[in-house]
């Protein structure tokens, strides 16, 4: 018999699961707190119609809802989850749902920063080895989407949120990978236990000889492997590991049981930075694990090109070179872009308020960041900090054009622009994609 689902939220996920839904002949209802959104553009994106809710969802509209899939922006505590949760009705993040139509083997990437790259840089070795390869997640193409297009012989990649995480039940991936845990979407989970808690229970799972990749050097994740019952493949960017990844030399070489393999060259990669020798090394890891061979590695490690709006080069306008660092959604990624600069830089931050603090990332300037511009709901926040440490060099802005224009006053050539917010782009964006998107454009029309 049909089940009715109760699906929430109409961005990409919403849609995605409410399509799979349909397309199975299962009885749907979707909802959106927005109540200003077009029903007819909802209905466009649908195979086929459906009730649609929008503001309100009324006790009524809950009767006879065996199922409810959450979208990933959508909180868990959220009034309307709560109360679904207290008439015992099941929720499944949209993950979830996808997971129990998918077939074959999926892994799964997680951490705060990295995740895209690893998680497009994996994709891309898979693909070069197995016939049947999906690259799917938090980077922006709904697991829903393609979960029914899946097989026996089928390796989905996906890049996995804390946000997703939260709402997972049977989802299991083959092989895990936590890259890193810093501080972000504290307001979500409110402590970094918690947040750290749900990036480890994409593990919880996994069978014991199943491996767990994760990064030596992160505190974090270094005491969380203590508990972690399954197999752990640690990499590290600093330590001389046994058994793993890691540095010797120039060369980035796996260990195992007293063999070492070299993989690849740190310096013959088009990715750069040291969090990206690392994103690599995960990479490296999770394939291993997956049984790809190593020059197939290899050659995908060397010809694989940074994805879109992290470090990105745009252009150079008047000698002035303009990167966007739209991804940079958090105090932490955003610092690593600082530090991979060697120019003097004007830096375009701020955005959403997501409850973070700024002094450490602000300390990370170290004499490197010449002005600051400063947009969106964190600025007047940014600017306290920046104060307080004895940091003046900023000026406010409304608008991300603005920014543009104001940062290309103040770069004088041979320097630099960077758009690296440390914000999520939420309070005047849809999405850092769009945020980025825009930035490329401001810069090419200067
Ligand atoms: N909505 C409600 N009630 C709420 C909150 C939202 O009804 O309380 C509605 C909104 O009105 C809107 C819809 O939900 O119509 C948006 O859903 P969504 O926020 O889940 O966005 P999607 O478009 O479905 O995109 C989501 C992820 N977004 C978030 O986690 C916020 C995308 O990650 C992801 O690529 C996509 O699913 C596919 O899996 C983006 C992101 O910023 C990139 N992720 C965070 C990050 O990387 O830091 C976690």
């Amino acid at each position: 018999m049909a089940k009715r689902y109760l699906v929430a939220g109409t961005g990409i996920s919403g849609i995605g699961a409410a399509n799979l839904l349909l397309a199975k002949n299962e009885e749907v209802t979707l909802y959106d707190g927005n109540e200003k959104l077009n029903r007819d553009d909802v209905i466009a994106k649908l195979v086929k119609p459906c009730d649609i809710v929008l503001g309100e969802l009324t006790d009524e509209q809950l009767e006879h809802t065996d199922i409810c899939v959450l979208s990933p922006g959508i909180p868990v505590d959220a009034p309307f989850v709560n109360k679904i949760r207290d008439k015992g009705i099941t929720i499944w993040g949209e993950i979830e749902l996808a997971y129990r139509y998918g077939k074959g083997r999926v892994v799964g990437i997680t951490g705060t920063n990295g995740k895209t790259t690893t998680t497009a840089l994996t994709g891309e070795i898979m693909k070069n080895y197995y016939k049947s390869v999906f690259v799917v997640g938090n980077i922006g193409i709904p697991y829903t989407t393609v979960a029914c297009d899946t097989n026996e012989d089928t390796v989905t990649v996906a890049e996995i949120s804390s946000f997703q995480l939260e709402t997972i039940d049977e989802f299991h991936p083959v092989v895990t990978a936590v890259l890193n845990i810093t501080p972000d979407h504290l307001n979500r989970h409110y402590t970094m236990e918690n947040y750290a808690n749900v990036k480890m229970s994409i593990t919880k799972n996994q069978s014991e000889e199943e491996p767990c990749v994760l990064n030596y050097e992160d505190e974090i994740l270094r005491q969380k492997a203590l508990d972690v019952k399954n197999k752990v493949i640690f990499f590290s960017s600093k330590s001389d590991l046994k058994e793993g990844v890691c540095l010797h030399g120039d060369d980035i070489v796996y260990r195992e049981e007293d063999d070492e393999i070299k993989i690849c060259k740190v310096d013959g990669m088009k990715l750069v930075g040291i969090h990206n020798v690392e994103n690599v090394m995960a990479a490296i890891a999770i394939s291993i694990s997956m049984h790809v061979p190593v020059d197939i590695i290899r050659e995908t490690i060397k010809n694989f090109n940074p994805v879109e709006h992290r470090i990105e080069y745009v252009a150079t306008k008047n000698d002035v070179i303009y990167y966007n660092d739209s991804k940079g959604t958090n105090t932490d990624a955003s610092t690593k872009a600082i530090e991979a600069m060697t120019k003097p830089t004007v830096l375009i931050a701020g955005g959403y308020d997501k409850g973070s603090e700024y002094d450490e990332w602000i300390e990370s300037f170290g004499g490197r960041i010449k002005n600051l511009v400063l947009l969106g709901a964190t600025k007047e926040k940014i600017a306290q900090t920046a104060k307080k440490h004895g940091y003046e060099n900023f000026v406010f802005v409304d608008t991300l054009e603005e920014a543009v224009k104001e940062s290309a006053k103040l770069a004088k050539p041979g320097e630099v622009v960077l758009l690296s917010p440390a914000c999520a782009s939420w309070d005047m964006f849809k999405s850092y994609e769009e945020r980025g998107t825009l930035f490329k454009k401001y810069v090419n029309e200067l």
